[in-house]
C-alpha cells in the first residue's frame, strides 16, 4: 500500500472516491477506511499504526463539519497528511476548511480545496513521485495532455 485514506464517516465515501480514482488511473495502491477522529480515536490510532505498517507512505483524510480526522491523523504520524474538507454541514465546507487548516506548528496538514477529491489524489502523486521516477514521467506526460485539451478547439 503507497496511500492510507481515511474519511470520518459513511456520509463521506462519495466525497472522496475521486482521490481513489485518481490513484487507480496512475496505478497507485490506496487503502480506505472510514473512521471517525471524534466518535472512535482508539479505533483511528489503529487504523494508522496498521496503514504505516502496512507501508503508506502518505494520508489523505476526509471529512466535514468540525473536521478533527486530518489533524488527529497527522498528530499520530510524521508521515505526510492531505487534508480534504467536505461540505456536510449547513457551512458547506467553509467550516471544514478552516479547521483543516488551522494546524498549530509542526503538526502540519496540506489542505485541498472543499470536495477537492480529485487534486488530493493528485498531490499524493506528486509526493511519491518524489521517490519514484517512472510515476514523475507519467505525472509529466499528464500535464502535457491537459496542456493540449486546453489550447485546442476540438
Ligand atoms: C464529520 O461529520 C464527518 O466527517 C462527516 O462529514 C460529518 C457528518 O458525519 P455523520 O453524522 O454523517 O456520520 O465528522
Amino acid at each position: 500500500m503507497q496511500v492510507a485514506l481515511i474519511v470520518g464517516s459513511k456520509s463521506d465515501v462519495a466525497a472522496a472516491k475521486g482521490a481513489i480514482e485518481v490513484l487507480e488511473r496512475f496505478g497507485v495502491d490506496c487503502h480506505p477506511h472510514v473512521c471517525s477522529a471524534h466518535r472512535a480515536p482508539e479505533r483511528l490510532r489503529e487504523v494508522v499504526r496498521s496503514a504505516e505498517s502496512g507501508g503508506a507512505k502518505l494520508f489523505i483524510a476526509g471529512a466535514g463539519m468540525a473536521a478533527a480526522l486530518p489533524g488527529a491523523v497527522a498528530s499520530m504520524t510524521t508521515k505526510p497528511v492531505i487534508g480534504l474538507p467536505l461540505a456536510a454541514g449547513a457551512l458547506n465546507g467553509i467550516d471544514a476548511l478552516l479547521a483543516i487548516a488551522q494546524m498549530p506548528p509542526g503538526v502540519p496538514v496540506a489542505t485541498v480545496a472543499i470536495n477537492g477529491a480529485a487534486n488530493a489524489g493528485y498531490l499524493a502523486l506528486e509526493i511519491l513521485a518524489l521517490n519514484d521516477s517512472a510515476l514523475a514521467g507519467r505525472l509529466a506526460d499528464w500535464r502535457r495532455e491537459q496542456a493540449e485539451r486546453v489550447d485546442s478547439f476540438e
